[in-house]
């Protein structure tokens, strides 16, 4: 089944991604991955590194004259940064008598815990007392690039069932503007036409939303403090009912959802459809109806954000993700120095005033592996059209 595993640190020479479990036959291009991971590089109040990296994936393996052939696709990406960092990122041991790499090494040490950063209990983990640099190469959201390159071959895998999965900021910080109304189910076509528009825009969200959003950004580059937002995930076309089960806590679809999200590194909330609100509202209010129309069963609202019972139900899946502010900030907060002890002012080496609209194309692609997982799951195949044949489609 599809799973992932990536390596890589940021500063080092680059990153590596296996996808295991994709079934032969798939059509799969460079430039399929690539797509996305321009858009993960997208996003107005992003920090200085993204004008560095211009991702590309090169494929390595399990993929032959442009199609799955089943086995483990292999692909790495290059760092571009690791050109200012091949003394203090070397894979090979350096030479600590030549006093240049003692300067180099000593300039990239990090002693200044940053709160909300994975620095203080990764160094105390890991048996880092002076120096948090291995931690913070690899707790970097650096690592969510891996993340979109898997994504995007399980987006790829559900583009045959005609399932996209697509993403769009909803708020930044505390700007929360009204969405523009839609349909209370909108069709395939407003799906597309929405997301369509949402690509315009370099923050990713509703162009009625844009100015406002961008104006407190700009606000918060000034006073060098960063933001966060909540993002909109939705997956739409043929979802098939019964993705997850109600049999077991850990096949139920929300549930792996969430946590899949939840990984996601400023990710702190998840809502499934209506999500907190339900707490709120009366049971009327959060279910929805059943009708019989035109010989078959269908629905007047999607509450539920297509999950019931830890299953799909055949309507979008709607899920929301909340991301706090980047912990790395110019305007540091007050910290230690975790080896004198002394009171600093937290590292600060680059940042993103605001990631958000990163952080949403970084959730469809969790979002995406969690549904080709359930997929798969569901109707197995060790090729593409064994897949298609038990899903009741024609391979194209
Ligand atoms: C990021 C890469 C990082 C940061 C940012 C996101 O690169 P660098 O550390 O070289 O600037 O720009 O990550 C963080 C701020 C963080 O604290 O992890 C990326 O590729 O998205």
């Amino acid at each position: 089944m599809f799973r992932f595993l990536t390596a890589g640190e940021s500063h080092g020479p680059g990153l590596t991604v296996i996808v295991e479990g994709v079934p032969a036959g798939l059509p799969l291009l460079a430039d399929d991955v690539d797509r996305d991971l321009a858009r993960r590089q997208v996003g107005f109040g992003r920090g200085g590194r993204m004008s560095i990296e211009k991702d590309r994936v090169s494929f390595r393996g399990g993929v032959r004259h442009g199609r799955t052939i089943g086995s483990p696709i292999a692909m790495t990406l290059e760092n571009r940064d690791f050109k200012n960092w091949e003394i203090p990122m070397a894979v090979e041991p350096v030479d600590l008598d030549d006093p240049e790499v003692v300067a180099k090494l000593a300039e990239k040490r990090i002693t200044r815990l940053r709160p909300g950063h994975a620095d203080y209990a990764g160094a105390v983990k890991y048996g880092y007392d002076d120096d948090v640099r291995n931690i913070l190469e690899r707790s970097s959201a650096r690592e969510t690039t891996s993340r979109v390159a898997a994504g995007a071959v399980a987006k790829q895998l559900l583009r045959q069932f005609n399932i996209h999965v697509h993403s769009h900021v909803v708020e930044i910080a505390d700007v929360r503007p009204s969405q523009p109304p839609r349909p209370e189910l909108p069709t395939f076509g407003e799906w597309k036409a929405l997301f369509d528009d949402i690509e315009q825009n370099d923050l990713r969200c509703h162009p009625d939303c844009y100015d406002v959003f961008r104006e407190r950004i700009v606000e918060a580059a000034k006073g060098g403090y960063t933001l966060g937002g909540a993002v909109e995930i939705v997956a739409y076309g043929d979802i098939p009912i019964g993705l997850g089960s109600h049999v077991h806590w850990d096949r139920r679809i929300d549930g792996l959802l969430a946590g899949a999200l939840m990984s996601v590194h400023t990710v702190k909330a998840v809502e499934v459809g209506v999500g907190t609100a339900a707490a709120r509202l009366t049971g009327a209010d959060v279910q929805d109806e059943f009708i019989a129309e035109g010989g078959e069963i269908r629905r007047t609202s999607n509450h539920a954000g297509g999950i019931e019972g830890g299953m799909t139900n055949g309507q979008p899946v709607v899920l929301r993700a909340y991301l706090k502010p980047l912990p790395t900030m110019r305007k540091p907060l007050r910290s230690v120095d975790m080896v004198s002890l002394e009171t600093y002012e937290a590292h600060y080496e680059r940042s993103d005033t605001c990631a958000v609209a990163a952080g949403g194309v970084i959730c469809e692609a969790m979002a995406a592996v969690v549904l080709a997982q359930a997929l798969q799951r569901k109707f197995g195949g060790d090729s593409l059209a064994e897949m298609l044949r038990h899903a009741g489609r024609q391979s194209s």
